[in-house]
């Protein structure tokens, strides 16, 4: 069955990845399953067509056969749980790496995006130099926390996993803050996340629709 995803026509990002959609291209490709990107505007996401498929107005989306899905989340663990290779066999070492999964949406990215949002929508407000420290410490508290649990390990919880695959996504946001480099072990993190080949195949498939001239 052909799987579709959607993706910025152009992302605001110009190709570094960042949109959403990278996450499910990489989760694909670790799993080794072909798949179509339909490119979509900012104005076509906020009409009737798409919203049937994403009732939020936004990328990505994915349709497989009858079945059509939003959240990245629910995307990646969908892909997770049909194919092999994201999460583990056993049952207990499935539901840690879910929880990881899990925490990377709930707990470590509202921080992120609190601050990415603040530097990008919000510099020209007048609270906005006051803020910035206290959301980047905010940051630095979970990165800390998230640190000390990955210690020197390579990946969260034994062997890469559909987890690891969406906290590393999470984490690459943070690169321009220079807040990653605070904690050596997470910047190796990332970087071991995005040495994977299926993690370079997804980027260059973004960047190739996001260089377009
Ligand atoms: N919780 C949802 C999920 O995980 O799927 C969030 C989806 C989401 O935020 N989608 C964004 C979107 O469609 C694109 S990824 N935005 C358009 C809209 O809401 O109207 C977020 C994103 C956008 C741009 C950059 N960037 O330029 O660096 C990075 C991330």
């Amino acid at each position: 069955m052909t799987i579709t995803i959607t993706a910025f026509e152009r992302s605001p990002d110009g190709g570094k990845g960042l949109a959403r959609d990278t996450r499910v291209r990489w989760a694909l490709e670790e799993v080794g399953q072909p798949y179509e990107v339909r490119l979509v505007s900012f104005k076509a996401m906020k009409e009737p067509a798409h919203l049937a498929l994403h009732p939020f107005g936004q990328i990505p989306t994915y349709e497989s056969g009858d079945l059509a899905l939003f959240e990245t989340g629910a995307i990646v663990f969908h892909i997770a749980q049909d194919h092999e290779g994201l999460l583990p066999e056993d049952a207990n070492a499935r539901a840690r790496a879910i929880t990881w999964m899990f925490a990377a949406v709930n707990t470590v990215e509202p921080p992120i995006l609190g601050l990415a949002n603040a530097r990008l929508l919000e510099r020209d407000k007048p609270w906005t130099n006051e803020r910035l420290p206290i959301l980047a410490d905010r940051v630095r508290d979970r990165l800390d926390q998230l640190s000390t649990r990955l210690g020197g390990a390579d990946w969260l919880d034994g062997a890469f996993s559909a987890g690891d695959l969406m906290m590393v996504s999470v984490l690459l946001r943070l690169r321009s803050s220079g807040l990653l480099d605070e904690f050596p072990n997470l910047a190796s993190y990332v970087a071991r996340g995005e040495a994977r080949p299926a993690y370079q195949r997804a980027f260059a498939a973004q960047l190739a629709i996001n260089s377009r001239s």
